[in-house]
Parts: C-alpha cells; structure tokens; sequence
C-alpha cells in the first residue's frame, strides 16, 4: 500500500496512533515517526499508549526527541468515531488495549495471531517498526527532521539489537538512509546513564538465585519491577556462555511476568512461552524474544513450590519442542 492513502483515510478525523502497551523504543520512535510524517500532509495526530513509560531509555526518548505522548487516562476525549492506527502492534494481542476509538490502521512487524480488516495494513516481517516508518519517507519523498531520523535510527538499533537479532536488510537500509538525515549526537546521547540505580536490585536478585539446567537459564526478581527490566535482564542472562535460553519471571502485584531469550535456532521463544505457559496464563513473541504472564488468580494452579512448576512447564515443553524437530 502506498503511505499516502493513510494520510487519506486519516484526513477530516481525529487520529490517535497508538504503541503497544509499556511502550519500548522501538514503538515510541515509530509512533513519533508516523506523527511527523502525517503532519507533514497536514493530519494532525495524538501518541497514546496504555501502560506506563517506566524505562530510562524511554523515558529520555521522549526529552531528546521532544516527543509528546499521552497515556490512557488522559485520553477521555477519544470518541468511538476517532480513528486510531496501531504501531509495533496488532489489535487484539494481549499487550495492546482496545481503545474506544476505531482502529482503522496497523503498522506492525510482529507475525499476526489475529487477523484484522484494517483499511490500511502495512505489515512486514522486518527487526523493527520503526524502519517501516522510515521507508515511508523514502519511498514518498517527503522531508525528515533531524530529530525525526535520530529517533527512527535509535528505535532501529535497539530493536534489533544493534543488527544482532532478527535484523534484515530493510533496517539496514533504512539506518544508512537515516544516519546522514540524523544528528548523530542525540543518537550516541541516548547510550550514556541508561541504567536506574534501582535496576541494580533486580539485577542483584536475578544473579543470585539464577539456576541453569542444561543451557536453560531460569532467573526470579521477587518484587515489582518495570517490565522492560525484565526483558533486559534476560537479554543480560542470555549473554552468558552456558546459557542459550533464558527464562526471566518476576513477582508483579497482578501477577508473575515472564520474559524469554533464545539463541537456538530451531527453538521459537514465542511457541516456547505460549506452550509453556498455557496451563496458566499466555505469553507469545518473537523466535528470538518473547513475553507472557501468569495473572495473580492463576498463580495458585502452580502449587506450592512456583519456582519447580515453572521450570518443569518449561523444560517439558523445551523437550517436546526438541522431538518435534
Ligand atoms: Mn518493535
């Protein structure tokens, strides 16, 4: 589809572009890219998300890039006829919620699980939404501020982990189209102070009780922390040399959040967690990241030691996955 037919269906409404829930990088980058890019045609339209923005790196997007974006409660003029497009998520995953307006738009490179009729579908197998964004300029032409292409450019490099997961060519092409649009000081500045000295706590927990059985790395935070804590510090125990799948839960007051990493290749983190975690809640993602979630009233189904039900519900399933292939 071409971008401008977005610019059309969006034009006369009120549009909101909406991230997944929490937020990360990459779906802040590439809400804020799409709001540039649609007021550029003279479509004004609002950045919401549900959720908290509670990561550092977040959260200094938002100041480096002067971006404005507004949660849920805030948002109690959205009315049934407004238009929302969905960014770096699909309607109906778990991690995003139904907002009252009517989601006409989905931008997104994560595979579907529910497919949608959307107006407009731009959705593409690629390591970052916000590439998809930047394509948008290319292909059309249309200007790009230097705060605009130093934000796509961070949003590609952290979700694709610097080219190291799940990166294609696109992205590639669309970091080089960026880097000489970009102020690449805005970009480096984002790399300095990125840890909260609270973070050091969960870090601290996760080394200590971290068990590993047979590559599989299995780590407890036993207190509320941001859920984007958790997935970094997966990807830290991933990076361990004995470790080639990590498993990453956390005690949060509505329930235990899990964040898995694999590196085998013929093991999908996301088939991992929803399989694993079917008995108990839902999880689902990437073949290299995933998330999911045991909801608090579900958490009793594990018995009394949670930690050897969780392991065994993973193990078992690493195991059937394995004589699968
Ligand atoms: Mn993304």
């Amino acid at each position: 589809m071409n971008p401008l037919d977005l610019v059309n269906i969006l034009k006369k409404h009120t549009a909101y572009i909406q991230t997944h829930n929490f937020p990360d990088p990459d779906a802040i980058a590439s809400a804020f890219g799409l709001q540039q890019f649609l007021a550029y045609y003279g479509v004004p339209a609002t950045l919401c998300y549900d959720g908290r923005i509670d990561r550092l790196n977040a959260k200094k997007m938002l100041d480096t890039f002067q971006i404005a974006m507004y949660p849920k409660s805030e948002l109690t003029h959205m009315k049934e006829d407004d238009l929302i497009v969905l960014v770096d998520s699909q309607k109906m995953n778990s991690n995003v919620t139904d907002l009252i307006g009517n989601e006409v738009a989905c931008i997104d490179h994560h595979p579907t699980f529910f497919p949608y009729e959307y107006q407009y579908e731009d959705i593409r197998p690629v390591g970052s939404c916000a590439c998809l964004i930047a394509s948008y300029y290319q292909e059309t032409g249309t200007p790009i501020s230097q705060n605009c292409a130093s934000a796509l450019a961070y949003g590609i490099k952290m979700d694709t982990a610097d080219f190291t997961r799940g990166a294609t060519a696109l992205d590639a092409e669309m970091l080089s189209f960026l880097f000489p649009r970009a102020n690449w000081d805005l970009v480096t500045d984002m790399y300095a102070n990125t840890m909260a000295f609270d973070d050091l706590r969960a870090y601290g927990a996760a080394i200590q009780n971290i068990q590993i059985f047979d590559g599989v790395g299995f780590a407890y935070i036993p207190f509320n922390c941001a859920q984007a804590l958790i997935a970094i510090i997966s990807d830290f125990i991933l990076s361990l040399d004995v470790v080639t799948i990590a498993v990453i839960y956390a005690m949060q007051t509505d329930g235990i959040r899990f964040s898995v990493r694999s590196e085998q290749h013929c093991l999908h983190a996301g088939n991992l967690i929803a399989e694993a975690l079917q008995p108990y809640g839902s999880g689902g993602g990437h073949p290299s990241m995933s998330g999911g979630m045991i909801p608090s009233c579900n958490v009793h189904l594990l018995g009394e030691d949670i930690h050897s039900s969780i392991r065994s519900a993973f193990l078992d399933a690493i195991t059937r996955a394995e004589q699968k292939n």
